[in-house]
């Protein structure tokens, strides 16, 4: 079992004077409103309901604490960012929000890393961009996640990627600090890249990692569409008995329409 899946809710903070102060690291979940980022903490500590994940945009608005502990004690912590960018927020309350985050990431010791969540659909947007460069040099590790790369094919999820890690490698080559600045591809639904997140977050904060078993879900976009065209094609050839079968097996597509029951003549 991941150590990930003791994560527990401690405590919700609106003001930087409320932070506590226990001395473990801690990793912290951010990116624009409706990223992904509760949905995120959710799979990855493989709990429903841990942060409080919505089709509402704007519906994490402070920042919300997540403790690890074992036998030992409190071990570590995750938090969750109140996203930004979300346009229904009245300035003042806007302004509240953003001036917590850039100040949380800048100033916050116990930050081990971050993990900057954009949907892959469209990543670095100005607000992204603006998260990036505070945090930059402060010289701490950064994950970039591309969520929702179920949404994408596997071609359009390759270019974006290769996009991604190349504006990082342009960050990277501005600034000063050596730190690891990282892109992938996630997905909560589709399972793409849970693992390898997994490991980079119990990484930064010093815990055994202990990989979740692989579940077969279809990944891309495209891919849930062809095995879905299989499939009809698979039931339509078990009508037909097995020299169909064999033809739909080779042309699953072609053998859908021959295979349609004429109506017989009246
Ligand atoms: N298709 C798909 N949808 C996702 C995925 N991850 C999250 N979503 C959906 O995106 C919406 C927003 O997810 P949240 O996790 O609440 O987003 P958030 O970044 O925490 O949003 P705020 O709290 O408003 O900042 C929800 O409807 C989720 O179900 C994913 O991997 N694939
Ligand atoms: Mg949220």
């Amino acid at each position: 079992m991941s150590i990930l899946q003791q994560a527990r809710f401690s405590v919700t903070v609106n003001h930087l004077r409320d932070l506590t102060q226990d001395p473990v690291p801690e990793v912290a979940f951010a990116g624009r409103s409706n990223a992904g980022k509760s949905t995120a903490l959710n799979v990855l500590c493989q709990q429903k309901r841990l942060a409080f994940a919505s089709k509402t945009p704007g519906r994490t608005q402070h920042i919300n604490f997540f403790e690890i502990s074992d036998k030992e004690g409190l071990k570590a912590k995750l938090v969750d960012l109140p996203g930004y960018g979300y346009a229904e927020v009245r300035g003042g309350v806007k302004l509240h929000w953003e001036k917590l985050l850039g100040d949380y990431i800048q100033v916050r010791g116990h930050l081990a890393g971050l993990v900057l969540l954009m949907d892959a659909r469209r990543p670095f947007t100005e607000l992204d961009c603006q998260m990036v460069e505070w945090y930059l040099p402060t010289g701490k590790p950064l994950l970039v996640l591309l969520t929702k790369a179920d949404k994408l094919t596997r071609n359009e999820a390759a270019q974006t990627l290769a996009r991604a890690r190349k504006v990082l490698a342009e960050y990277a080559a501005q600034s000063d600090s050596q730190a690891v600045l990282e892109a992938r591809l996630f997905s909560a639904t589709a399972r793409i890249g849970l693992n390898e997140a997994a490991q980079t977050v119990c990484a930064w904060l010093e815990l055994p990692f202990t990989p979740t078993p692989e579940v077969k879900v279809a990944p891309y976009a495209g891919a849930a569409k062809k095995s879905a065209e299989k499939k009809a094609a698979g039931q339509s050839a078990a009508k037909l008995g097995a020299g169909a079968k064999l033809k739909a097996a080779v042309k699953p597509v072609k053998a859908v329409k021959t295979a349609k029951p004429k109506k017989p003549p009246l």
